[in-house]
């Protein structure tokens, strides 16, 4: 790792978010805007429109390494996997999903604070790292509360003012806080300006993006996790798709779903 990228880490491990400036380059950042315009026009089954019928939209859709090689070259790409590794602990990690965000000029749909663990039958935590592929309006790019991934665990929030993005019923935990309703009580960063800028996030951290957006403002998270992360139920509603895997309890996640990123890295130096 350079400098920049172990300072980035350091503050990862001990705040649980941290900012890398320019991880990737801006004719990286084109190709991957054109990339997702493409995914947007071609959605999948987990597609989804997450803001409320009539507005300027907010979308979204997961999975993408799977048809889109520009994105399938982004998680395997050393840049990111130095931080998975690291954070994780482990030479191979699982490329868990990718998940792009496109906020139309106009919309005012945000992504609310919440924490990424809960959304996920898994028995550790794992990494999600936030790219904007355009200028991050101000005051909208990914904000995260310093050290709340060593805090509570807090109820999943439904993203979607559509088709939900969260199945299941029960519900055995506390709801997120009004952070910002508690400046006091919160150190809150905020740091991506540009695209091709990055926050690293522990999947404990709380944190949010978006809001009223004056242009086209469109991101990439990509989330890794460790190659021995097993299934473990949550008490609560977890992301919809996870109900499309047949896998036990205590197995590891399925490899044809979840490929751990040496897998991918070699089928696309195949292409
Ligand atoms: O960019 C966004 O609107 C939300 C990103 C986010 O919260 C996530 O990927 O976990």
């Amino acid at each position: 790792m350079d400098a920049v990228a172990t300072r980035a880490f350091e503050s990862l491990c001990s705040d649980g978010v941290a900012f890398h400036p320019a991880l990737l380059d801006e004719a990286r950042c084109r190709q991957l805007l054109d990339a997702v315009g493409w995914a947007r026009d071609h959605p999948t089954a987990s597609y989804r429109c997450l803001s409320p019928s009539g507005e300027a939209r907010l979308e979204s859709d997961l999975f993408r390494w799977r048809d889109v090689p520009a994105i399938r070259d982004l998680v395997t790409d050393e840049a990111l996997l130095q931080f998975a590794r690291a954070y994780l602990g482990t030479d191979d990690p699982v490329v868990l999903e990718d998940q792009w965000f496109w906020s139309e000029r106009g919309s005012r749909t945000d992504s609310p604070w919440h924490q990424d663990d809960p959304y996920h039958p898994l028995d550790r935590p794992f990494l999600t790292i936030w790219i904007p592929l355009t200028p991050v309006p101000p005051g909208l790019g990914l904000r995260g509360v310093v050290g709340s991934h060593d805090g509570p665990i807090y109820a999943p929030v439904e993203f979607s003012a559509g088709e939900r993005t969260l199945t299941g019923s029960a519900w055995a935990t506390t709801p997120v806080p009004d952070v910002d309703a508690h400046p006091d009580e919160y150190v809150v960063t905020d740091s991506a300006r540009d695209a091709g800028d990055a926050v690293l996030l522990d999947s404990r951290t709380l944190h949010s993006a978006g809001g009223e957006c004056a242009s086209d403002f469109v991101r990439l998270s990509i989330r890794y996790a460790h190659p021995e992360t097993t299934r473990s139920p949550r008490p609560w509603p977890t992301a919809s798709f996870w109900e499309s895997y047949e896998w036990e309890t205590g197995e590891r996640l399925p490899a044809t779903g979840f490929p751990r990123s040496s897998v991918l890295a070699a089928t696309a130096a195949a292409r």
